[in-house]
């Protein structure tokens, strides 16, 4: 729908490298709305919460280290179909095979360094969102939107 969110989260590398600018950029010029941002440092315990489906495999505790690592940008996105469009616009989970042109595809190489987090689908976005932001993301409404929607 045109209200969906989405959580988008830029992880340490995207921070390290300089990488927030030209990532938010991404996602502004595509017509998508911002909704939250903040820069924080999560604890392990949070990391382990966001990553829970995934408690056993086997890069669990690397990709915890990883997450915890410094400082990542949380990100709340809104538009129609931001969902999906986020994970193409982020591309494949392992950079060897995500398309030039996708965010995964033109900033990094190793999987473990994939330079950022996109919700897969609308249900874990709901979940993710109230995770990172119990405050509730804002809800201003852009002047753009007639220029952007039929
Ligand atoms: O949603 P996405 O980030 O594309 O992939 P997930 O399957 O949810 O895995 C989360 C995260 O875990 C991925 O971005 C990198 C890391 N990871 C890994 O290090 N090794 C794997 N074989 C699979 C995933
Ligand atoms: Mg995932």
């Amino acid at each position: 729908s045109e209200m969906e969110q989405t959580f988008i989260m830029i992880k340490p590398d995207g921070v390290q490298r300089g990488l927030v600018g030209e990532i938010i950029s991404r996602f502004e010029k595509k017509g998508f709305y911002l909704k939250g941002l903040k820069l924080i440092n999560v604890e392990r315990s949070f990391a382990e919460k966001h990553y829970a489906d995934l408690s056993a495999k086997p890069f669990f505790n690397g990709l915890v280290e990883y997450i915890i690592s410094g400082p990542v940008i949380a990100m709340v996105w809104q538009g129609k179909n931001v969902v999906i469009t986020g994970r193409k616009i982020i591309g494949a989970t392992n950079p060897a095979e995500s398309a030039p042109g996708t965010i995964r595809g033109d900033f990094a190489i190793d999987i473990g360094r994939n330079v950022i987090h996109g919700s897969d689908s609308v249900e874990s976005a709901r979940k993710e969102i109230a995770l990172w932001f119990p405050e509730c993301p804002f809800n201003w409404q852009s002047c753009l939107h007639p220029w952007i929607y039929e």
